[in-house]
């Protein structure tokens, strides 16, 4: 038996042992799930541009969905770790399936509860948690994506409603929404959340074809055109772009250990693959080229690991700062990455197949690589901390 087997996450430097018995029942319950319900449906899905079937119940079944949110609103009241690693196990199956529960959790769920009133908490979030309901989150338009806030979304007080106009573009679930968190400009030009639903006249989610990257994830457009939104679907409790990237926190911290499982599926299958495969009468995992990109694998999904169960800990302490999510979120992708598509060679010719995972996980990281907030947005973020001065305009 490998002692990388390919449905498990290699512990070089035993950090497992930073775990709790909990973590670890969580991780391989959602594992053991990703076996059984992702991998053997996920090449056709993503070939033929399909969501895999019934996916957000999945989701919910196995406590995927805001997971960190407390029981009373239908969460599962878990720490920041188990959150991690659900995604981590969630991604080592596709970045869409992990897209899915970051959508829904960090940016449906964590907004509504963060900034909800109790009545929008008690109407959506059980429903959200048990995917019952699909929500979609709102903030990059055509004009505006890592400049959020020039958007142009903006909504009137109509006295007994509010009156919603503008567009979202790149919108992760967005045909597929029951409801949409929109972050739109009031009156005064400040940013305020909104939640729409499916059905208010005026509200369309038209899809966004052709992608070559997580396809087995639905985008598109939120499209208000003089949307009525009744009054208490304002959330009460954020004024500003701080809360927008408030949920973006949650989000990329996600993403970070998310990224892991990626880079883990594509580090075990190469490895696999170059011990079985013979060439010049011996297997190329024997040629010092091919150990190299091994050896360089494994250190790289270490420190990506360690950088990710600290900030972790941070997390659970309400100590990580936005800047140290940042730095997290672009080592790890950037990682995951460079893995990908430096394994894909190893299998040679059979690296393009959908049979190994190589080639869907690269061209699913070029849109992680991108979304919430692009590799180098996060470097100007990282710079702004060191140097105190804003590179970014
Ligand atoms: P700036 O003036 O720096 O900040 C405005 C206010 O926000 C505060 N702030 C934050 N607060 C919480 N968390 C953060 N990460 C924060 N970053 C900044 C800041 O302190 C300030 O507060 P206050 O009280 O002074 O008003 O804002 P800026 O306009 O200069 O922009 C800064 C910048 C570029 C870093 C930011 O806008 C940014 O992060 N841009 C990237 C945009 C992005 O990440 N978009 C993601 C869209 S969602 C998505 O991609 C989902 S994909 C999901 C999936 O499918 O998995
Ligand atoms: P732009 O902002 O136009 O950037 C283009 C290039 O310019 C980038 O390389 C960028 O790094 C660079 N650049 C920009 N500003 C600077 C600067 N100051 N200095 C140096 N370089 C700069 N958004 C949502 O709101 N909700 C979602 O659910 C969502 N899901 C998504 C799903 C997918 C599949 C994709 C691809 C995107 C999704 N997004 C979502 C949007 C995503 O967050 C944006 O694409 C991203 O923030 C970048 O914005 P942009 O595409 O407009 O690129």
């Amino acid at each position: 038996m490998s002692y990388y087997p390919l449905n498990s996450i290699p512990d070089y430097y035993l950090s497992d042992e930073l775990l709790t018995d909990e973590h670890k029942l969580i991780r391989q319950s959602v594992r053991d799930w990703v076996e059984g319900f992702v991998m053997p449906k996920i090449d056709d899905a993503a070939q033929n541009h399909r969501d895999l079937p019934n996916l957000m119940k999945e989701l919910g079944n196995i406590g995927a969905l805001g997971p960190y949110i407390p029981e009373k609103y239908g969460g599962a009241g878990l720490d920041q770790i188990s959150y991690g690693l659900i995604m981590q196990e969630l991604e080592r199956g596709d970045s869409a399936v992990r897209s899915a529960a970051s959508v829904q959790s960090s940016l449906v769920m964590f907004p509504i509860h963060e900034f909800g009133s109790e009545e929008q908490k008690m109407k959506y979030l059980p429903k959200l948690a048990t995917g019952d309901l699909i929500g979609a989150f709102g903030l990059t338009e055509p004009n505006h994506g890592s400049d959020p806030g020039s958007m142009e979304t903006n909504f009137k007080d109509c006295d007994d409603h509010f009156l919603l106009n503008g567009a979202k573009m790149w919108i992760t679930n967005a045909p597929v929404c029951d409801i949409a968190v929109v972050w739109a400009k009031n009156e005064n030009g400040k940013i305020q959340g909104l939640i729409a639903e499916r059905g208010m006249q005026g509200f369309s989610t038209p899809e966004t074809h052709n992608k070559w990257s997580l396809r087995a994830s639905k985008t598109g457009e939120l499209v208000f055109d003089n949307v009525k939104i009744p009054k208490e679907n304002l959330l009460p409790n954020t004024v500003g772009l701080k809360g927008p990237l408030s949920c973006l926190n949650s989000a990329r911290y996600g993403i970070s250990w998310g990224v892991i499982g990626a880079a883990v599926d594509c580090f075990c299958t190469a490895l696999q693959y170059s011990k079985e495969r013979k060439q010049f009468g011996k297997p190329i995992a024997s040629f010092q080229l091919q150990q190299k990109k091994l050896a360089e694998f494994l250190t790289e999904i270490t420190k990506a690991q360690l950088l990710c169960l600290q900030l972790g800990k941070l997390k659970n302490e309400h100590r990580a700062t936005p800047a140290q999510i940042s730095m997290a979120k672009r080592n790890n992708v950037k990682m995951a990455i460079d893995i990908a598509r430096e394994s894909r060679q190893m299998l040679g010719g059979m690296g393009i197949m959908g049979e190994f995972p190589m080639m869907r996980h690269a061209a699913n990281l070029e849109s992680v690589i991108t979304y919430e907030g692009t590799h180098d947005i996060h470097l100007l973020i990282t710079g702004f901390d060191i140097t105190g001065i804003n590179g970014f305009s």
